[in-house]
């Protein structure tokens, strides 16, 4: 059988962007030089998610300086990574090896962590084009227990080489140039979109190489799955409400959706991705009555730079749509680079019922 036969022919994702870039006769490789740093990040966590180098695992034992950082149970410990010296946990490692990778690539000048309270700008020498909003290791209620996790990237151009300002992240998702996750879970995915569609890449770990294993991904316009922390629902507006008890009581003879929620934001969009369905993380009425635009930086809600972008581009270029309650989730413009909002993305269909919801309460 040739579908059994060894596959010899292997479009890793360095060949599949350099294809992608022959499109482009003006482009000098930058993109494909930042990508791989990005690339060496997401191996360096799955490796160290994968437990590979245990003998730098410390903290399993019960060291009360460890066990107070448990972020669900003080009573459990956390997973320390010891770095010779020093321990640390593995978001903030793994922010560390992010950023590094990202200025020496040479082609950041501005990047936005999820760890970092301010915007780091890349020093003159080392300075680059591109703009890369990032969530190191996303789902951090899940690392401890080995639950999936992720990494999430959004990247856009510089708008002026001799004068990067903040303004070059201050951008609408529609902006973006490229947008991309790694989930970390039963294997290493990557999924990447540079505005062409989107396309999955599994870790080879015996070739420690990303292979094109889900090309050209499309969501399905329906479907049979909804995913949101339920937990939240006296906090939920009318809209979402209703939106959730249609999925459990449809009045319309369809049969009931399935409810799947991970709590974390990568594993729950990919499945989304995959399966079809709609992913929520709806307004909150502590937030006087979703009238204000963006929430306190203490709210629950999903960050715009680093999880609604990146997410709202995917789903835009597999099809889906990614909506706030209010607008087009790509169309938002932030105002400060850890603002936060609410969103809704996944099957088109499913993101119309919502939509529809909306625009009969105002
Ligand atoms: P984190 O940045 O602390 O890791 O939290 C972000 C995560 C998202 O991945 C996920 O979608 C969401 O928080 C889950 O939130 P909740 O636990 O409120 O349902
Ligand atoms: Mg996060």
């Amino acid at each position: 059988h040739a579908a059994e036969a060894q596959r010899t022919d292997l479009m890793t994702i360095t060949r599949h962007v350099l294809n992608e870039q022959g499109r482009h006769p003006e482009s000098r490789g930058d993109f494909t030089i930042l990508l791989s740093h990005i690339v060496l990040g997401c191996k360096f966590v799955a490796s160290a998610v994968n437990k590979a180098g245990l003998a730098k695992l410390i903290g399993l034992a019960g060291d009360t300086n460890v066990q107070a950082s448990n972020p669900i149970s003080p009573r459990l410990p956390a997973l320390l990574y010891s770095t010779g010296e020093e321990q640390k946990k593995l978001d903030v490692l793994s922010n560390e090896v992010f950023v590094k990778a990202l200025v020496s690539s040479g082609r950041t000048c501005v990047l936005v962590s999820e760890e970092n309270e301010e915007a780091i700008f890349v020093d003159a020498p080392l300075r680059g084009k591109y703009c890369v909003c990032f969530d190191p290791l996303d789902g951090s209620s899940n690392i401890d227990c080995g639950v999936s996790i992720g990494t999430i990237f959004g990247i856009y151009m510089i708008k002026d080489k001799d004068n990067v300002t903040l303004d070059d992240v201050l951008q609408p998702g529609t902006d973006m140039l490229a947008a991309g996750y790694c989930m970390y879970g039963s294997s290493c995915t990557l999924v990447l979109s540079t505005g062409n569609g989107v396309n999955g890449f599994t870790l080879d770990p015996s070739l420690g190489e990303f292979i094109l294993t889900h090309p050209n991904i499309k969501i399905p316009n329906r479907g049979k799955i909804y995913s949101v922390n339920e937990g939240n629902a006296k906090n939920w507006d009318a809209p979402t409400a209703k939106f959730v008890e249609k999925c459990k009581f449809p009045q319309d003879g369809s049969p009931s959706k399935s409810l799947r929620y991970i709590g974390s934001m990568v594993a729950d969009v990919h499945r989304t991705l995959l399966y079809g369905g709609i992913f929520l993380y709806p307004a909150d009425q502590k937030s006087p009555n979703g009238k204000l635009r963006y929430a306190d930086a203490n709210s629950e809600l999903q960050s715009v730079l680093y999880e609604v972008f990146p997410m709202s581009f995917l789903m835009e270029q597999a099809g889906g749509q990614a909506f706030t309650g209010k607008q087009r989730a790509l169309e938002l413009v932030p105002r400060k680079i850890h603002d936060r909002s609410p969103i809704f993305l996944g099957s088109y269909d499913d993101v119309e019922d919502i939509k529809a919801l909306y625009a009969s309460e105002s």
